[in-house]
């Protein structure tokens, strides 16, 4: 059938959500083929709803360059899966639609990057006004979820059947099931993020602040030393390390030069429900207009540092890591904030689902509610929202 028809076919079912024990079991058991059998139709699902939804931006976003680039790699790759659709099942389909999804993978690799270029083409070519901007936050974080969501997808088919090391016997055979880690060792990944976001602030800054990690005492559920969860190392890892970036950065920036530096905490704790990871810094905090804005994309989207600049900040700016980690967090149910004092510093929480059935995917559904978002005014206030003219001296003499 002709683009525009199969496109409004697959935009008509909703894509189904794993949960990470799904995707365990899935791992775990099921073969090549059912894998193929359900991505061939799941895929086009996910990429087709996040495409009507493309179409229903702004005119003015639709026509700048970097975002018609993405569009068209959308476009093309929905192509490339929908060829599978009535395929004979045989080795050599099964191959051919791993390199398909590696060669998608690879075309979408700098998506992110593109995007925010095509949110600053439209920053500098026009006025954004407050419905529009509302538009944007709302359409990106849909867009990025949906964006890690078929990754992930493409990933796990790809690590599984891909014949790499991964599924080699013997020693070189891994734990992991695709990028999930039954086992994840929650201080290994914090250490590893703070090493790495520590080598930068040490390039830039001379020093840094030491690591402090609490692992809560009152370990409610099992009594054993190390709190492990089932989980994407890789994602955690994203966010302590962006988490890890923001706190040095405003330790370092808020001491100027002294000795010492105060730590950075890291307190861990598995509950019944939750994980929680709580990083602590004395960073001398944001105030509370600022935390507002820390996870909008129009905020946060400035011109990069040219990368020739010598003097480029490697902790850089706040970009789009922190809206995208908080989306990596609420990925599986999670979420991330922000809490913070100004004049003495910030904690970020990062919250897990302890339980692997209860973190499903958080999916975006394209449906015919989907495009009132796109259209209905945001929500005139019903609150003041600046000091009255009268004094309250006055208003209790009017009483
Ligand atoms: C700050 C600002 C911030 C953002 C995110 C995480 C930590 C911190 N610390 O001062």
């Amino acid at each position: 059938g002709s683009f525009a028809k199969m496109l409004d076919f697959y935009s008509q079912f909703n894509p189904s959500p794993l949960s990470i024990k799904k995707f365990i079991d899935f791992g775990l058991s099921a073969s090549e083929q059912k894998s193929f059998i359900f991505l061939r139709k799941e895929l086009p699902v996910r990429l087709a709803n996040i495409m009507k939804e493309i179409a229903l931006l702004p005119e003015n976003l639709l026509r700048m360059p970097s975002v018609v680039a993405v569009n068209d790699w959308y476009i093309r790759s929905f192509q490339e899966i929908i060829e599978f659709e009535k395929s004979d099942i045989n080795g050599k389909t099964l191959e051919h639609f791993c390199d398909s999804l590696v060669k998608i993978r690879n075309r979408h690799a700098d998506v992110v990057e593109t995007m925010a270029q095509g949110v600053l083409e439209l920053k500098e070519s026009h006025d954004v006004d407050h419905q529009t901007e509302h538009s944007i936050q709302y359409f990106l974080d849909r867009f990025y979820m949906s964006r890690i969501s078929i990754r992930m997808l493409i990933n796990q088919h790809t690590l599984l059947f891909g014949g790499q090391l991964e599924n080699a016997p013997g020693p070189n055979r891994s734990k992991y099931i695709g990028c999930i880690d039954p086992h994840c060792d929650i201080v290994s990944v914090i250490k590893d993020a703070y090493e790495n976001a520590r080598f930068l602030c040490d390039q830039y800054y001379l020093a840094s602040p030491d690591l402090i990690i609490n692992e809560s005492q009152h370990n409610e559920v099992e009594h054993e030393r190390d709190i492990r969860i089932v989980y994407v190392p890789s994602h955690l890892y994203h966010m302590l390390f962006e988490l890890f970036k923001n706190s040095m950065r405003a330790v370092m920036e808020y001491h100027g030069s002294v000795d010492q530096y105060p730590p950075i905490t890291v307190t861990v704790a598995k509950g019944k429900e939750d994980i929680c990871l709580k990083m602590s810094d004395r960073g001398g905090g944001i105030s509370r207009s600022t935390t507002d804005h820390l996870f909008k994309y129009m905020y946060s989207t400035a011109p990069q540092p040219s990368k020739s600049d010598a003097h480029t900040v490697p902790l850089a700016g706040y970009g789009y890591g922190l809206p995208i980690s908080r989306l990596y967090a609420r990925y599986f149910h999670g979420d991330l904030v922000l809490l913070s004092c100004e004049g003495y510093g910030t904690d970020a929480v990062i919250y897990m689902k302890a339980l692997s059935n209860e973190a499903n995917e958080l999916l975006p559904i394209f449906n015919k509610t989907t495009s009132k978002f796109y259209r209905t005014v945001v929500q005139t206030g019903d609150w003041s929202n600046q000091a009255s003219n009268l004094t309250s001296r006055q208003l209790s003499t009017n009483i």
